[in-house]
């Protein structure tokens, strides 16, 4: 194992992009405040159904010039799905290629990751709101694991009847109900919240919301626009919270889509909504359905990226081709960490030195030329299949490369559990006895 990390940090070294002066250290000190925004993808930022505007909050976000927006942001998560995310954004490394890190390693897995990170650089306090069970992907073994203070899961709220939906405490309850934890928070602080109102299959009570559906022919494709118009509506209703607070001012908040919510089955029912000249991705022929390819599925694995900075007004659409891997390095520049001493797999998004060849765990890929799927390549002006040159061939393999490296690297420090073996300098290893979630104190 002692090669093995060799090698890993030899690999993470030649990776790392330097920060960007510009950006670098200018969140620092603030809370940072994470919304984890449960299936949402992409196409649903400036969508329109049935005459109704999906998301108009979250619209509004988007295109603020206080926030730095990707457009070309992709979820890199397998099987783990929502624990993939967690894990991608917090820990800097993918996934496994198969299950659940967060199942199958968490409960003894040696992590450096962002509340212990930034407890440690810069002294933040940090808590987890999410309204299901604590044992859900054994996240109440992997938050101590983390460095988590607080998990403040079901059982700290009122979850009883029609307060809950499919995977715990309603969105609009979980942001209202965790103010009276959120207040007692010791700034600066590192506040995650897991929504789930926008999840699989999408039902919703009607008393809930009064947004009309379109008819697609697939009823969770339908629905799909309702819990996300109702997800808009709790994030909505949470800045208004941390406004009147204060809060807002010294926050940095991150809004981020975890992956796709319909899959790509329903994609046929889920284009019937789309119009000719959606932006949300080139249909190509007369009918989008007709000549549907495994390239507008991967176009779809797009979920959004939002770094909303009370205050700047540089923000802005950034066009970078990225992944959920990226988030950590790019957060820690914000704040004003360094993160080359950091086993991160990423690289910061506002690096001149960013990798824009964005890995998906199958080891699939996607560049800002073309989309590699199974070994088909297609190109991203147009959509179709092209039968490369001598020159793309090379560019193609080389790309190939570097996704396998990248993903294997990152397995090989997650299934060997190597962080055991390396701890950066001025780093404590984590002590997962301090923290008990029962009662809520360390
Ligand atoms: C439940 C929720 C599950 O706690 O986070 O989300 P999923 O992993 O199914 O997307
Ligand atoms: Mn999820």
């Amino acid at each position: 194992t002692k090669s093995e990390l060799k090698t890993v940090k030899k690999y993470v070294r030649g990776h790392y992009a330097k920060s960007n002066k510009k950006y670098y250290g200018i969140a620092k000190g603030k809370n940072v405040i994470v919304i984890h925004l449960e299936s949402f993808q992409q196409f649903l930022i400036d969508d329109k159904v049935e005459g109704q505007t999906v998301t108009p909050f979250l619209n509004k976000i988007y295109h603020s010039k206080s926030t730095y927006s990707f457009s070309n942001f992709f979820n890199q998560v397998g099987q783990g799905k929502t624990s993939d995310a967690e894990n991608m954004l917090e820990t800097g490394t993918f996934g496994l290629s198969q299950g659940s890190l967060f199942a199958q390693l968490g409960t003894d897995q040696t992590f450096q990751a962002a509340p212990a990170i930034l407890k440690q650089e810069q002294g933040y306090s940090s808590a987890v709101f999410h309204g299901n069970v604590a044992s859900f992907w054994n996240r109440n073994n992997v938050y101590k694991n983390m460095g988590y203070q607080y998990f403040f899961s079901a059982s700290y709220f009122d979850t009883s009847g029609d307060k809950s939906t499919g995977y715990g405490l309603k969105d609009k309850l979980l942001f209202k109900d965790s103010i009276k934890y959120l207040q007692y928070l010791q700034q600066p602080f590192y506040a995650k919240y897991i929504t789930v109102s926008n999840h699989f299959p999408f039902d919703l009570d009607k008393e809930d919301s009064s947004f009309k559906v379109p008819d697609t022919g697939n009823t969770s494709v339908n629905n799909y626009f309702r819990t996300a118009n109702y997800l808009d509506q709790s994030v909505k209703e949470f800045f208004t919270f941390l406004k009147k607070s204060g809060l807002y001012d010294n926050s940095v908040i991150i809004l981020y889509g975890d992956h796709y919510g319909i899959s790509n089955s329903a994609n046929k029912n889920l284009a019937k909504t789309f119009s000719q000249d959606s932006s949300h991705f080139k249909s190509y022929g007369s009918d989008p359905v007709d000549n549907w390819t495994d390239w507008d599925n991967t176009q779809l694995q797009r979920v959004p990226l939002m770094i909303h900075v009370p205050g700047v007004k540089n923000g802005g659409i950034n066009k970078e081709y990225a992944g959920e891997i990226d988030v950590l390095p790019t957060l820690l520049h914000l704040l004003g960490i360094n993160s080359k001493k950091y086993m991160l797999f990423g690289t910061d998004l506002f690096s001149s030195q960013h990798d824009q060849v964005v890995a998906f765990r199958n080891q699939d890929f996607i560049t800002p030329n073309y989309t590699s799927i199974s070994g088909t390549i297609y190109d991203n002006s147009t959509g179709q299949i092209v039968t490369p040159n001598k020159t793309l061939k090379k560019q193609i393999a080389k790309d190939q490369k570097k996704v396998n490296k990248q993903l294997s690297m990152s397995d090989s420090l997650n299934e060997k559990n190597l962080l055991r073996f390396y701890t950066p300098k001025g780093f404590k290893a984590v002590n997962s006895q301090l923290y008990n979630y029962a009662n809520g104190l360390q």
